[in-house]
């Protein structure tokens, strides 16, 4: 009996240790591919353990490359060759080692039908931006974990159903393209190590990933996902994906086992602190050292910051970047944090990107006043360093502070045509994306001395002057939230149990109807003149608080005039350039029509008020 038990004892424990030895799989990225792609081969990295020595097995497929392993024995890059004209199945992946095998799964899918897909964004478009968990919830099932919508900082239940649900919303309102704050898969847990006022917070807003191949599980699941861009699609709306290739969340699990060794700049212990010595960036004086902590610091210190010069790092990035693409449809990226990842990468990134995706249009965030400083971001130029990133278009911050300044406060209007005179140095501006709010920013109604006129007039100058504008979800109903998360407020009527729907016009109140009637004629405006989408920007006249300007085309001009003034004001200005005689109509409502008269305009304007003439 005796004899019997240690016999057993030690049976079990060899099976322990072998047991303990034999490799697991714990996920594989990416989890599927699509046969005629321009990535071929696709590079699989297989995450597990006891990986030390492994040979992997596609179903069906041949891996072309003798694997790395890494020296913990927990990632595996192999390169799996898709033939043209794959089957599209679901097919088992094995690593087998000498202590046993572990299988998962790696899907071959056919490619998306091209035709109304990765379209891109330009001009022609009005874009919206949705912060996803503030939005709409559309599907209650998904408000588990730290959920409290009285906690400004916890998921309040916003979701991709609740984005589709409100389709017909966005497409009164005159959008034909919507920005999504990121969906990727955020931590189920409070984050301890950057405290907000002394509080623990959720990662609602998206942008601390511990997962770059999976849908939050609070906004949907990639079914879902694909339901929202193919019922954008059918409505007319575009979707552009908010993408983060700068760092990870803090509790991604390669913070803690890191795929390559220099996967991260820096570790959990020891890194570089981030500052924001973001003029170095154009500096084509400055030595290397004086980037680095602005490039390779962890952002806000707490963001491990990716390594995009590792081999590994940049291949992974540009194929998940490919794969939300190419699994989807969707049609655009917006690209958080552009400044602090290298040039270099973001050339190999674009190429990549452009010779899959030919019309697709990326949007970049470089938060800087400065022109001088964000059009050195904008592609389409080979830089002091030798590099041309590619990148499509920014975002217009240069723009929006002074809009804010002359709109809100009640400064200066010439601030907007002396920003706009610097455009000469962007590669582009026509497809620079304008806007008077979002997501980082307090609202406009928070700033000192903002009134719904004023909001009018941004809108009104937004959705004429040129590039793509671009609007913030609940703009339109002049919510207010000074900093931030209050300036992502809940849209009243987004959420079960809100006292009134503001996604209806009964649910809206007085104001909030005019602004919404007054955007949607702008928009409309914009759709029905293709002159105020693609015209030429002329300067016509310019005072400390008036401001006219034309749009010049092929088919005639329109001109537009704002008076930011609490007084009514006169004005004459020469538009010989654009037209000799007529009448002019205004097309707002505000003023009578005009007669040009020798090239000369004649414009009275009531106080804080704007005007579209068109002939
Ligand atoms: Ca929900
Ligand atoms: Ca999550
Ligand atoms: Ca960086």
């Amino acid at each position: 009996m005796k004899v019997f038990i240690r016999v057993v004892c030690v049976h079990l424990w060899l099976t322990l240790t072998v047991a303990a030895q034999a490799p697991e799989i714990f996920k594989v990225d990416p989890p599927s591919w699509w046969s005629g792609s321009t990535v071929n081969p696709v590079r699989l990295m297989i995450h597990g353990r006891n990986l030390h020595g492994a040979r992997v097995d596609v179903q069906g497929l041949r891996i072309i490359n003798t694997p790395a392993i890494n020296e913990r024995g927990t990632y595996i890059f192999a390169d799996v060759f898709i033939p043209p004209n794959t089957p599209p199945v679901k097919r088992s992946i094995s690593v087998t080692t000498l202590r046993g095998s572990a299988n998962s799964s790696f899907e071959v899918l056919a490619p998306l039908n091209r035709a109304g897909r990765f379209q891109g964004f330009s001009p022609n478009d009005v874009m919206y931006l949705i912060m996803i968990d503030r939005f709409a919830d559309g599907d209650p099932s998904n408000n588990g974990g730290i959920y409290d919508r009285k906690n400004k900082f916890y998921y309040h239940g916003g979701d991709l159903q609740g984005v589709i649900d409100h389709l017909p919303y966005l497409k009164e309102l005159g959008v034909t393209a919507i920005w999504l704050t990121p969906w990727y898969d955020n931590y189920d847990r409070l984050n301890q190590i950057e405290l907000k006022e002394d509080n623990p917070s959720t990662g609602f807003h998206g942008y601390n990933p511990q997962d770059f191949y999976t849908v939050e599980e609070h906004f949907g699941s990639l079914a879902k996902l694909r339901e929202l861009v193919e019922s954008a699609h059918r409505s007319g709306i575009k979707i552009i994906q908010d993408q983060v290739m700068n760092h990870t969340g803090p509790y991604h699990p390669w913070v803690d086992d890191p795929p390559t060794p220099a996967w991260f700049n820096g570790t959990k212990s020891k890194h570089l602190k981030n500052v924001f010595q973001t003029w170095a960036l154009h500096d084509p004086r400055a030595v290397e050292s004086l980037r680095r902590e602005t490039m390779e610091g962890w952002f806000l210190d707490f963001l491990p910051d990716l390594n995009q010069h590792d081999e590994e790092v940049s291949r992974y990035l540009i194929q998940n970047t490919l794969w939300w693409i190419g699994v989807t449809g969707l049609d655009g990226i917006r690209m958080d944090t552009w400044q602090y990842v290298p040039n270099s990468f973001w050339r190999d990134w674009t190429r990549a990107l452009k010779r899959e995706f030919p019309n697709f249009k990326v949007v970049g965030e470089v938060k800087d006043g400065d022109v001088v400083h964000t059009s050195f971001f904008q592609g389409g130029k080979v830089r002091f360093d030798g590099v041309d990133s590619g990148l499509d278009s920014l975002l217009d911050f240069p723009l929006f502070y002074p809009i804010r300044h002359a709109f809100a406060e009640g400064k200066p209007i010439d601030e907007i045509p002396k920003t706009l005179a610097k455009d000469y140095l962007y590669t582009n501006p026509e497809i620079l994306v304008t806007l008077l709010g979002g997501h980082d920013d307090g609202r406009f109604m928070s700033e000192n001395g903002a009134t719904i006129a004023g909001l009018k007039l941004a809108n009104a100058f937004v959705l004429t002057t040129r590039g793509v504008p671009q609007l913030y979800y609940g703009d339109e109903l002049a919510l207010e939230g000074g900093d931030e998360p209050t300036t992502r407020g809940d849209f009243p009527g987004g959420f079960g149990g809100d006292a009134r729907n503001a996604f209806s016009a009964g649910g809206r109140t007085k104001d909030q109807q005019e602004l919404f009637e007054y955007i949607k004629r702008l928009t409309t405006l914009r759709r029905e003149y293709e002159v105020l989408r693609t015209g030429e920007l002329v300067n016509l006249y310019v005072s400390e608080q008036q401001y006219a300007y034309a749009r010049r085309g092929p088919s005639g001009a329109a001109i537009i005039v704002i008076n930011n003034d609490n007084d009514a004001a006169s004005m004459e200005f020469d538009v010989s350039r654009l037209a000799t005689g007529g009448v002019f109509k205004d097309q707002l409502g505000v003023s009578r029509p005009v007669q040009i008269d020798n090239g000369k305009m004649r414009v009275t304007l009531p106080k804080r008020s704007a005007a579209i003439f068109v002939r």
